[in-house]
């Protein structure tokens, strides 16, 4: 599993092989993200989430997008899987994607690793994604489902949300509710989100596991509506549409550096260079040629 996914982490051909075997075997199983500032305790949340969902008989994946999160399996597993008596390795997977933090150009190959998951039976897939302004976005690119895990603490907390936290999420939650100005910020984070339909803020205190049963049960209740509602048809035909972009550009991409390599294109440009050609007016010539080799490329199979 761990060599598979590499694979499919990686883009390489390898893994697309892989990708276009199981392609028929997924069968579209939750793919929850969990954004929001770092400190806020996602990953202690994610700890407890998968414990909870380990303790329902369900097979968990974590991807963690996010190189300081302490999730390697052990610490996790060692110490707060165990606390819950429920200790079977196989029904949970953990891994830490090679990203400082933002999902950006990897979110593609994110979304076909959880198809590798789903394809190898797990029930749910949990996605950690640090939340860093832009990048937060990024992760409705690969999850169906977007929990955003603030604190009490009302200054960070609010910044997350002008960061643009507000409109991206299916669930609120405000962990380190030990804290009693969580109320407080739960009340303020309902009204700021009034109007948005469905969103629901929560309070958890991942450090002992209070509110993470409900948390949990809402997660899987969201994730139905969604699909009954036919949002998550949508959400993931936008997924999909942009997996597809995504790969053409970057095939384009990697066509035009090697057009660009050429020798009789480096000519070209040098003689160019001295008339005083205006680079726009070249982009659209070589354009022509990178379709031209393209379309021939294609057709050759
Ligand atoms: N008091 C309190 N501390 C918590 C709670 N949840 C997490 N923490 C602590 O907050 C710190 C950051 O947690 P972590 O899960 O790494 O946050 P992340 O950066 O969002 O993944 C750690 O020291 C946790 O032990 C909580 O509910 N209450
Ligand atoms: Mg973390």
């Amino acid at each position: 599993m761990a060599r598979a996914l590499s694979h499919v982490e990686s883009g390489d051909s390898v893994g697309l092989e892989l990708l276009r075997r199981i392609g028929p075997s997924v069968r579209g199983i939750p793919v929850i993200g969990l954004v929001g500032p770092p400190g806020a305790g996602k990953s202690t949340l994610v700890a407890r989430l998968v414990a909870e969902f380990m303790s329902r008989g369900k097979r968990v994946a974590v991807l963690a997008v996010d190189p300081s999160s302490p999730i390697t399996g052990g610490a996790v597993l060692g110490d707060r899987v165990r606390l819950t008596g429920v200790v079977s390795h196989d029904q949970v997977f953990f891994r830490s994607l090679a990203s400082r933090g933002a999902l950006g150009a990897i979110a593609r190959n994110v979304r076909a690793m959880t198809r590798v998951l789903d394809a190898a039976g797990f029930d749910v897939i949990l996605i950690e994604t640090v939340g860093a302004g832009q990048s937060d976005v990024e992760i409705m690119s690969v999850a169906d489902l977007v929990v955003v895990v603030v604190t009490p603490d009302f200054g960070d907390s609010i910044q997350a949300v002008k960061a643009g936290l507000l409109e991206i999420g299916d669930l609120y939650v405000v962990n380190k509710s030990d804290n009693p100005a969580a109320n407080a910020m739960k009340i303020t984070l309902e009204s700021m989100l009034t109007g948005r339909k469905g969103a629901v803020v929560l309070k958890t205190v991942a450090a002992t596991g209070a509110g993470v049963s409900e948390l949990a049960t809402r997660m899987l209740a969201q994730f139905e509506e969604l699909s009954r509602s036919g949002e998550l048809e949508r959400r993931r035909a936008r997924i999909f549409e942009k997996e597809v972009v995504e790969a053409a550009l970057s095939e384009l991409q990697e066509s035009l550096r090697e057009l660009m390599r050429s020798e009789s294109v480096t000519e070209w440009l040098g003689s160019e260079i001295k008339a005083g050609a205006e680079p726009r007016d070249l982009a659209r010539r070589v354009i022509r040629t990178l379709l031209e080799r393209k379309t021939a490329e294609l057709r050759a199979g």
